[in-house]
Order: structure tokens, then sequence, then C-alpha cells
């Protein structure tokens, strides 16, 4: 078979993460109501804002700007995550950054699968943000033992999604009829159970351990616990979600609203209680609830270097030192302030921004008109000249501090426990079975490449 016969992986991508979206709706009908909010606040936007409008039709992104950008999942063993990334690379998702949240009190690591390229990106930019469950920072040893013997007896995968899974990666890629079997079977994977695979006592006593163990541990699979499309004005989207019967986190994460917006700003509705049954022995049911499932939204700007990154980080401590935000919202107003007041040491002016290194930009020849000074050659100067403009590399992962703020407003108040901070990086690598991505490494090699390609340019056009 040849290669163009192949469904492209940007296009399973895109039918994977559309049909995920109407599998998600249907199973909340609160994600439907966020996802109508947000088409409405971005076509006020839009209408607002000309440039905007423009420069989004420009890129061919117009008409798919609500689309969601990220979901996530929990899973629970190595050999899930393993099989998990051979399943996310048949749809052009590749691991890349590498999170710790255990300093934040949640007992998992986790990475982005996504597109890198641009192109890629351009046409779906769908992520799948994955946790792998820590066991080894539950004290309870024997807990622990049992939740790995629940997790070893469970498949998450069906035989069909694994033989399509070997058949792309021997082919090298699926045919529309298999890629559309394919997508059909791995959907299942993310599905939610409404039937526990435990019973009511066995959940108690992971639930109490941490409510992440009994999500991760008590169903059947690794349902897909939230959707996050795109909002032009997360501010606007947070303040109307309650007219809209939708109960928003008490905080947006991430930097204040800026002039030059930096990283990811975010924010969710509160995960919802859900009517679940668990097993007995006797083959009969009891009825319970269970918490996990939630909506999210999501406004990115540039990306930072690790300059940059350092500077954010150390403004935001400093504000969280000033103000913690409480989980019920009651001082919602004065973590905001607080956050502005930091974040007034941070340039709002792309320009400094550039000249202090603190963000990654492309660059590119700004029209065939433009003449090369004698020293020409020198970035900076022709970039003062006129000659080479700069943009801004958008930020395409995600913030450590800020998903546990989502991770904690949806595993209910005050479900943060003190884990001493443990990352692991080379254990979550042996368990994916590949390195991650570094993603500063990534974005510093996008911006040398389009200077190499300007200075090239300049060079022929210059002989
Ligand atoms: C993942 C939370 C992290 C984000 O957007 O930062 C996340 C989870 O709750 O499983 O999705
Ligand atoms: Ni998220």
């Amino acid at each position: 078979m040849t290669s163009n016969q192949f469904m492209s992986s940007d296009d399973i991508r895109a039918a994977f993460s559309a049909a995920m979206s109407a599998m998600y709706r249907a199973e909340v009908p609160a994600y439907g109501s966020l996802l109508s909010l947000v088409a409405e606040v971005n076509a006020r936007t839009l209408a607002q804002k000309p440039a905007l409008r423009a420069s989004l039709a420009a890129t061919g992104t117009l008409d798919r700007v609500s689309e969601e950008r990220h979901g996530a999942i929990r899973l629970g063993t190595d050999a899930e995550l393993a099989m998990m990334r051979r399943v996310f690379a048949v749809m052009g998702m590749f691991p890349v950054g590498y999170y710790d949240l255990s300093e934040a009190g949640v007992p998992v690591h986790s990475t982005a699968f996504r597109p890198v390229g641009d192109a890629a990106l351009r046409q779906n930019p769908f992520r799948v943000f994955t946790s792998l469950l820590r066991l080894d920072l539950i004290e309870d040893e024997g807990l622990r033992e049992e939740a790995r013997k629940v997790l070893a007896k469970r498949g998450i995968f069906s035989d069909a999604a694994v033989s399509l899974v070997e058949k792309a990666e021997a082919d090298g890629g699926l045919d529309a009829g298999d890629a559309t079997r394919f997508i059909t079977e791995v959907l299942n994977t993310f599905r939610w159970h409404q039937q526990a695979s435990v019973d009511r006592e066995l959940y108690g006593r992971f639930h109490d351990a941490h409510r992440l163990v009994a999500d991760v541990v008590s169903f059947k699979g690794p349902h897909i616990n939230h959707l996050t499309p795109r909002t032009l004005d997360i501010d606007a989207v947070q303040g109307l979600m309650p007219d809209h019967g939708i109960a928003p986190k008490a905080v947006i994460e991430g930097p204040p609203a800026r002039n030059c917006p930096i990283l990811l700003r975010q924010t969710s509705f509160k995960a919802l209680e859900e009517s679940v049954s668990f097993p007995d022995a006797d083959g009969s049911f009891q009825a319970g609830s269970h918490t996990a499932r939630f909506g999210e939204i999501e406004q990115r700007g540039i990306a930072l270097t690790p300059k940059g990154r350092a500077l954010y980080d150390r403004l935001l401590n400093e504000a969280r030192t000033h103000v913690r935000p409480a989980p019920d919202g009651s001082n919602a107003d004065e973590y905001r302030a607080a956050l502005q007041v930091a974040f007034r040491a941070f340039p709002d002016d792309w320009d400094e921004i550039r000249r202090r290194g603190l963000g990654y930009f492309t660059y590119r020849h700004a029209g065939a008109d433009g003449r090369i000074p004698a020293d020409g050659g020198d970035l900076e100067v022709m970039v003062a000249a006129g000659i080479i403009r700069f943009d801004p590399i958008v930020y395409e992962d995600f913030l450590p501090v800020s998903a546990a703020g989502i991770f904690q407003s949806n595993l209910g108040d005050g479900a943060g426990q003190d884990f001493v901070a443990s990352p692991n990086q080379r254990r979550f690598e042996q368990a994916l079975g590949a390195k991650v991505l570094n993603e500063f490494d990534h974005y510093a090699g996008i911006e040398k490449a389009s200077i190499a390609q300007c200075l090239a340019r300049l060079e022929t056009a210059g002989s």
C-alpha cells in the first residue's frame, strides 16, 4: 500500500477530537452549556476586534476558533501509559514536557501528548494532558497493594484497538476505513463507566487515601475528565458562567490579564457529583456518587524562555504569598489585585519581552523592498531598521501550578495532601517507553530556525 492511501495523522486527530467532543457533550450536558457560552463570547469578541478576526482568518483558523484545544485523562499503570503513547502516535500526538504534581499535593506525574509541528498544530491543536498515578506516594502499603491488584486486572484498550495500532505501526499509517474503526475503538477507552469495578467499601478506602486514587483505580477505564475549548476572553466567560447555570472555580489560573498575553490562562467549572453504582459480592449493586468530570476553558499567550519562566514563577509566588486563593472564591478579587500588582514587574511590551530574552519569537522578512544596511547580518540592526519583523510564539504546553489548581478545585476543596516533592522524570520515561520532548528546547529550535531562514534569505537577496 502506498502512503497516499493513508488518512493523515492530522485528519485522524481532528476526527477523533470531534468524536470525543460529541461524546462528552452527550455525557456531560453542562459541558454543552459551556461550549455555547464560549461560542457566544468568541463571536462577540471577534465582532469587537476586527484585527484579531483578520489575523485568525489569515491563518485559516477562524472557523475553528471555538473548538477543543485539550482534554485530560489519568492512567493507572506503566503498561497503560506505554500503550497510550502508541495510540496517540497514530494521531500525530507526541509526549511533550514533564510535570511533577506531587509538589502540589496530587500523587501523579504527567506529560501532554500533542501535535508538534506548526502545520499540524494549525490543522488541529488537540492535546491530551495525561497523568500517571503514583501509588508509591500512598503511605498505606496494604492499600497500595490492593490498588495494584485491581489495576492489573483491567484492560483499557479493546483487542481491535491494539491490532489497529499495530497495523498502523507496521504499515506506516491507516486507510480511511481503518482510521474510522480506530477512532471508534479508541473512543471507548475514554468513555464514562457508571458502574464501578470495586465495591463501595474499597472505593471508600481509596477515596480516603486520596480522591485521585479512587478516581483512577475504581473504574474500568480512564474516562476523559474534561475538555477545554479556546476562549478569546477568559475573564468574560468566567464572569458569565453563573448566569448560564455553571459554577466556576474560584479563580483563573495563570498570569493576570495583560496587553501582551504570556503562557496560559485557564479556568473550569467545578466537577459534578454523578451517580455511580458499586458491585457487591452477591451480584447486587449499591448506589453511590463520584465527582470527577468538569469543563475547562483556556487562553494562550507567548512561550517564555527559562529566564522569562523564572520571572513568571517568582511573580506568581509573590502574589500567592500575599493572597492565597480560597477555594470558595471569597478572596478572588484580592487575589486578582495581588496578581496585577506582582506582574507589573513583567514587561508588557513585545519588543521589551524580546530584547530582555524573556519570550520566544519567530522572525520574518518584512518584504521585498527592505533595504539591507551595510552591516546587514546583525539581527538587531535589521529589526531596528524594520527589515525583519518578529511575532510571538504561542505557548502550546501546560503549567504545573495551574494544573494543580485545576486538579484541586475538581477533586473537591481541601483535597490536597502534603507529599514530599519527588519529581522522577526518568521513572516516568521508563513507564512511557520514550523520552518526552523538552518544551524549552523545542521553542528555542523554532526561533533559531526562523532566524537562520531570515538571514539566508537576506544573503541571497544581497548577493
Ligand atoms: C488534569 C488537570 C491539568 C490543565 O489544563 O492544566 C489540566 C486533570 O485534572 O486530570 O488539564
Ligand atoms: Ni485542562
